[in-house]
Formats: structure tokens, C-alpha cells, sequence
């Protein structure tokens, strides 16, 4: 695997993380290493945060709040940075995907979207900005005349916790509203990949956000994250990341109570028809489960085909899988980079090879490619079941899961026995039964004929263990805000 173009490391501050709107070194002066995912090489330094830089990021980002530096502005003139903030995204997408690339192992051509998906998450919220409006409430009797109506405002400060598998997308998901509600921030990238993010933050600030809105800590889980969960002068956390952790922030959110949202992770069903159009149906399901090497929460893991096109199907999709190129994140034409690391790369190798002991047939993949970086082939497997710990649990790789299904209503009970509800998807040309399946899949998302689809515009999140509250869309702003009722006297 061949490394190629320019070192956009240049785009972020080596070591340096952002508070109150400047760049500067952990307080304990300690930094750890970023590795790139395709060599295993370290290619940056980051600052390693503790409690000490929390703290003094949450004061910044308090500060901020309390004296409206932010909020005094309109709603629109919000919208003006937020729309400048997009602008600057695209007028660096290259360079941006390119650093992605090197930081989670995506190939550019990929990373290179998500700038773009990027982008479009500042400028949807931009449009919103301007638009947090209360309702006026018909309350009182006759003898005693009230007028009422509410306001909606920001939580306060805002603590975003974000995975390592696509930060692009994943920073921009929760700033982008808590931005356009006026929150003020404190922001912790995945210490898997923190440059992206923080190649952000050179944006935000030169779009305008103004000193101390935006803070960003560098640093492991443990302590930066936990620290944040817990924090005081925090009230409001957006987790995405493991359901594990996610439990662990419920936990320690509760000594202020504040508020908390949560994007987990998923195990995201997948149910064919016989009547599905099976030209359509293969590289959907492929692309669905191995896009960004499996490494997206709502990867459609588990295959549900009927008897009768079973065969056919998974035959086609383990050639696709086959046929797709695995390399370096800058490679020409290369369809799927590495897992993000060493760790990854067991965990999904032990989920493999316990599938295996437990009966699981492999049709295609299986193994680690090469011995440099952190490759690992598409996989399809059949001969598992329900009961089996690999179609359990999530994986997070490239691992499709394969099994047949005489009648659809057990097909639909099956999918949905489950203790996650991310995402699912049928594939069938009978409208009627794909919106009657539509709804009785206990998911956030569904797709007909598609696995992951939208926009920025639609509403995603967990049923079930998959999460708290929702992103994108204007559901996402309300997670950003709190409603207050005012209620007068009409007559003195
Ligand atoms: O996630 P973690 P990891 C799943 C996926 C993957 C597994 C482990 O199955 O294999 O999680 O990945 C921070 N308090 N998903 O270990 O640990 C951490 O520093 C507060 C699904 O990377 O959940 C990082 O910034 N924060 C998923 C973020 O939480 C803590 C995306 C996520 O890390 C913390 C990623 C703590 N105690 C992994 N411990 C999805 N839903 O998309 C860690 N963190």
C-alpha cells in the first residue's frame, strides 16, 4: 500500500487543542500519538487533556454563554457564520478529506463527500437559526384573563462527545444545531482520530464563531470524556459513540442531572422479499454493510433473504464483496480503507473466528489483508443464527451475516429481536408490503429498497438501546434547547 499526495497535518496545530479561542498545549504538557490506520505509523502528536484543560474549557465556554457573546446575535447573523463556516468546509474540502482520509483511513474519494455532507449540516442549521420561535397559548378563564406563550432557549453549554469513524460528519451532526440554538460548546474528538476536528476549529473561528463558543479537548475517554459527562458547568452532553460508554455518561450525568442524548451503536436488519429486484438488491445490501469498512453505526449487519432468492443473493453479494478494492485511502479507485486500528482489527478478527467455532460458514473474506495497517477483508457468512454472539453484537467491520427465511412475518420478528433499533431495511417491489414492513421494524431509519439513505433533513436515532433523542433534521435543534412558559396577568 503506497502513501501518496501531500501531508495535510500542516492543517492543524501539532499538540494544541482549543480553548477560549486559543490554540494551546495540554496543562499537563503531555501529548500521545495519532496513528495513520493504512502504515500504523504515527503520523501527529495531540494534546493529551486531563481534568485540568476540561475545566478550563467548560470556564471559556461558560463565559461565553453567560455574557451572550454568541446569543446577542440575531438568529440570523448566526445564520451568516454558520453559512461562512460551510463555505470555508468546501473551499477546503480537499485538504479536509485528505486529513479525514489519514486520520480514520476512508478512502478521499469517501471523505471527500463527507466534507461536503459536512457542509451541508452547517448551512441546513444556518436555515434554522432564525427560526426558534415559541407558540402564544390561549390559557386563563373569563373572570381571570392570562396571556401565555413560550420561549425557546438554549440549554447552555453544550459537551459533544464524538466516535472516531467519521468525525467530518459526527462533529458537524451536533455542533451545526448546537451552534444554530445558541448553545456554547466543549467538544472532544475520539482520541482514534482528533485531526479533522481540529482542523474544524481553525474554521469555525475564522468563519466568526466568536473566542470561547467553540472548545476543543483532546484527550482518551477516560479522563476527558468521563470528566465531561460528570462536569457541573455542563448541561448538556451529545454522545455518539459504544452503548457502553453510552451507559457510563448516563451514569455520571446524573450528579447535575443534565440533559443527554445519545447516538449508540446498532446490529441493523436487513429483510429481502422474494419479489426483490436483485440487480438493485446486491450492491445496496454490499455497500450497506461494508461502506467505510463496516465501520458505521447503521451498517445493515444481518441479512434476512427469502428461501427463494438466498442463494442467488448472497452469492451475488460475496462476488461483490470480492470484487471490491481494500487499500491505502489515497489509492485510485480504492472502495474501502483499513479499520481504524490494531484494536478494531482483533476485535473483529475474534468475532470472526468465534462465528466460525460456532458454526458460521464463510462465503467470502474472513482475514486480515497484509501486515501493515489495519485491512481487513469484506466478509459474508452464512450457516448463523440469532443465537450466535457475531449476529448479537455489533462487530463494527466489514461482516455481513446471512440467513433465510420462509415466512415474513418470523422474518420481521427476527429482525426486530433485537436490543438495538438503529436502522433497518427491506427490499421488495410490493409498495404496500415494503410500508407495511416500513413500520413494523423498530428502528430510527428505515430504508425501502436502499440501505442508508437521506440528507441532512432526516431524522436519525435509536429505538431501543441504540440511543437517546435524535440528529439532523429539526428534531436535532430541539435537543439544543429548552422551552420556557411566561404567563401574565391581562388585567391588573
Ligand atoms: O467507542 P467509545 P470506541 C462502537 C463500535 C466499536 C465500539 C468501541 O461497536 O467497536 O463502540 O469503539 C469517548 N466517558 N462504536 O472504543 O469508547 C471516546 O474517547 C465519556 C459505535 O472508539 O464509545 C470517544 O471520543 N466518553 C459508534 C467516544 O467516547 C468516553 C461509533 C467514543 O468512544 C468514555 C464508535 C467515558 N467513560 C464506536 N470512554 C457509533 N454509534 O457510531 C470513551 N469515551
Amino acid at each position: 500500500m503506497t502513501r501518496t499526495g501531500t501531508h495535510p497535518v500542516r492543517l492543524v496545530d501539532p499538540g494544541r487543542m482549543l480553548i477560549g479561542g486559543s490554540w494551546v498545549p495540554a496543562a499537563s504538557g503531555k501529548t500521545f500519538p495519532v496513528l495513520d490506520p493504512g502504515t500504523g505509523e504515527v503520523v501527529a502528536e495531540a494534546g493529551e487533556g486531563d481534568l485540568a484543560d476540561v475545566d478550563a474549557a467548560v470556564r471559556a465556554a461558560r463565559g461565553s454563554f453567560e455574557d451572550e457573546r454568541w446569543l446577542r446575535l440575531s438568529g440570523a447573523q448566526r445564520a451568516v457564520v454558520l453559512w461562512r463556516v460551510a463555505d470555508l468546509i468546501e473551499a477546503s474540502a480537499d485538504e479536509l478529506a485528505r486529513l479525514e482520509s489519514l486520520d480514520v483511513g476512508m478512502p478521499v474519494s469517501q471523505a471527500r463527500i463527507m466534507a461536503g455532507e459536512a457542509a451541508n449540516q452547517f448551512r441546513y442549521f444556518a436555515g434554522w437559526a432564525d427560526k426558534i420561535d415559541g407558540r402564544s397559548v390561549q390559557v386563563g378563564t373569563a373572570e381571570r384573563r392570562l396571556h401565555g406563550y413560550t420561549l425557546r432557549e438554549p440549554v447552555g453549554v453544550a459537551g459533544l462527545i464524538v466516535p472516531w469513524n467519521a468525525p467530518m460528519i459526527a462533529v458537524s451532526q451536533k455542533l451545526a444545531p448546537a451552534l444554530a440554538a445558541g448553545c456554547s460548546c466543549v467538544l472532544k474528538p475520539s482520541e482514534e482520530a482528533p485531526l479533522t476536528t481540529l482542523a474544524l476549529g481553525r474554521i469555525l473561528l475564522e468563519a466568526g464563531v466568536p473566542d470561547g463558543v467553540v472548545n476543543i479537548v483532546t484527550g482518551y475517554g477516560l479522563p476527558v470524556g468521563a470528566a465531561m459527562a460528570a462536569h457541573d458547568g455542563i448541561d448538556k452532553v451529545s454522545f455518539t459513540g459504544s452503548t457502553e460508554v453510552g451507559r457510563q455518561i448516563v451514569r455520571a450525568a446524573t450528579g447535575n442531572l443534565k440533559k443527554v442524548s445519545l447516538e449508540l451503536g446498532g446490529k441493523s436488519p436487513v429483510v429481502v422479499l422474494p419479489d426483490a429486484d436483485l440487480a438493485a438488491a446486491v450492491p445496496g445490501i454490499a455497500m450497506g454493510v461494508f461502506w467505510n469498512s463496516g465501520q458505521i453505526c447503521t451498517s445493515g449487519t444481518r441479512l434476512f433473504a427469502h428461501r427463494d432468492v438466498f442463494d442467488e443473493l448472497v452469492h451475488g453479494i460475496a462476488e461483490y464483496a470480492g470484487g471490491l478494492k481494500v487499500g491505502y485511502g489515497t489509492e485510485p479507485s480504492v472502495d474501502l480503507g483499513p479499520l481504524i486500528s490494531q484494536r478494531q482489527l482483533a476485535r473483529v478478527s475474534r468475532y470472526v473466528e468465534g462465528g466460525i467455532e460456532a458454526g458460521a460458514r464463510v462465503l467470502t473474506g474472513g482475514s486480515r489483508i497484509g501486515d501493515k495497517g489495519f485491512f481487513f477483508q469484506p466478509t459474508v457468512v452464512a450457516g448463523v443464527d440469532q443465537s450466535m454472539r457475531m449476529v448479537r453484537e455489533e462487530i463494527f467491520g466489514p461482516v455481513l451475516g446471512a440467513m433465510a427465511f420462509d415466512d415474513v412475518d418470523a422474518a420481521v420478528a427476527a429482525a426486530n429481536d433485537s436490543d438495538y433499533g438503529l436502522a433497518a431495511s427491506v427490499w421488495t417491489r410490493d409498495v404496500a408490503r415494503a410500508h407495511s414492513i416500513a413500520r413494523r421494524l423498530r428502528a430510527g431509519r428505515v430504508g425501502i429498497n436502499v440501505h442508508r439513505a437521506g440528507g441532512v433533513q432526516m431524522p436519525v436515532g435509536g429505538y431501543k438501546q441504540s440511543g437517546w433523542g435524535r440528529e439532523n433534521g429539526p428534531e436535532a435543534i430541539g435537543e439544543y434547547l429548552e422551552t420556557k412558559s411566561v404567563v401574565t396577568l391581562l388585567d391588573a
